[in-house]
């Protein structure tokens, strides 16, 4: 999708896909979906799915010094599903989202643990991501796609997350003085109906960035077709004091599956973003998204380009706020 300019929005690396099987120092099936963070020292840590060859899914840091290559990664899984403690985590553990938390001076990682039940929204957090404090359900199935938010919102944390209700398939905010108990839940964003890009489910991607304009956030819109579901990406913005309240949200998707490595895959038509990092100029956007379930990719963007995206493509009034949530649970 071009911008005013004619610029692609987000532009591929041309290391793509930057992360295979191939990297791995044990036998996988495939890696995908990873969390980023970058770290005190400079580098880019990507904790990455890894589906192993049963088809359950662990946790994996990567380390690079540039975020594109010469990845040094752990000789074995560092977050293994734990089903004898954490009984939600038998069918493994995929999707992590990582916020650095000043406060608590410590990365919170949200991610999906799934069990019989079905999809829940776990979190744990780390100093070092080498030993993890975990604190098990905090959303229960079927719910996914969350992340924290960095700070508190009138004392409260916030967490992002996609519960499937009878409503639908919607983004909502929770709020929690603890990390641990959690309520004040309301509908942020929802799907959008019929013919859209984003009609069937919606789901956060990588953790909101704050910005002088609001929360920007990138969530994936899915739409079911005659031969499977295409994943593509969406641009919104929301309110910095009530994050519920969605201020833009662009009207086409900004970002879909394009290339070979997007277009086929273990899971065709699929692209997953579940981090990014900032560049030193507080501007770029380091997205790392998964290609069809089967590899990492790289995608640059900016800030402000979002921004003024979401200024000239926020125009349709069915999808486009400011309102309140529709629905709101006390
Ligand atoms: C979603 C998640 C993602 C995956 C995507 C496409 O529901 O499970 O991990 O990339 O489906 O298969």
């Amino acid at each position: 999708m071009e911008t005013r300019t004619g610029l692609p929005l987000f532009t591929r690396s041309a290391c793509n896909p930057i992360l295979t099987q191939n990297h791995w120092p044990y036998t996988i099936n495939s890696v995908f979906n990873a969390g980023a963070v970058k770290l005190a020292d400079g580098d880019t840590l990507l904790l990455c799915r890894v589906e192993d060859r049963r088809g359950l899914s662990h946790l994996c840091a990567a380390r690079s010094a540039n975020g594109i290559d010469n990845w040094r990664i752990d000789p074995q899984p560092t977050l293994p599903a734990n089903p004898r403690d954490y009984p939600e985590e038998l069918w493994g553990i995929e999707d992590p989202r990582i916020t650095y938390v000043p406060e608590l001076e410590q990365y919170a990682i949200a991610y999906t643990s799934f069990s019989r039940g079905g999809p829940g929204v776990s979190l744990a957090m780390t100093k070092d991501f080498k030993t993890f404090d975990r604190y098990g359900v905090i959303a229960q199935p079927e719910d996914k796609d969350a992340a924290l938010l960095p700070r508190r919102i009138d004392g409260l944390w916030a967490l992002i997350h996609r519960p499937v209700t009878s409503l639908g398939a919607h983004m909502w905010i929770s709020y929690s003085p603890d990390l641990r108990h959690w309520g004040g839940h309301k509908i942020m964003l929802e799907a959008r109906r019929g013919g859209w890009w984003d009609a069937n489910k919606i789901g956060l991607c990588s953790p909101p960035i704050e910005t002088e304009k609001g929360w920007l956030t990138i969530y994936h819109g899915v739409r079911q077709t005659a031969s499977g579901s295409i994943y593509r990406l969406g641009l919104a913005l929301f309110d910095l004091d009530c994050p519920e309240i969605c201020l833009q949200r662009g009207d086409s998707w900004m970002f879909g599956p394009e290339a070979a490595y997007e277009r086929g895959g273990d899971v065709k038509d699929v692209v997953f973003p579940c981090g990014q990092t900032i560049g030193d100029d507080g501007d770029t956007i380091n997205l790392y998204y998964g290609a069809s379930d089967s590899s990492i990719a790289l995608a640059t963007g900016s800030i402000r380009s979002s921004l003024a995206w979401l200024d000239a493509n926020s125009t349709s009034p069915e999808g486009n706020t400011p309102q309140r949530s529709l629905v709101s649970v006390p």
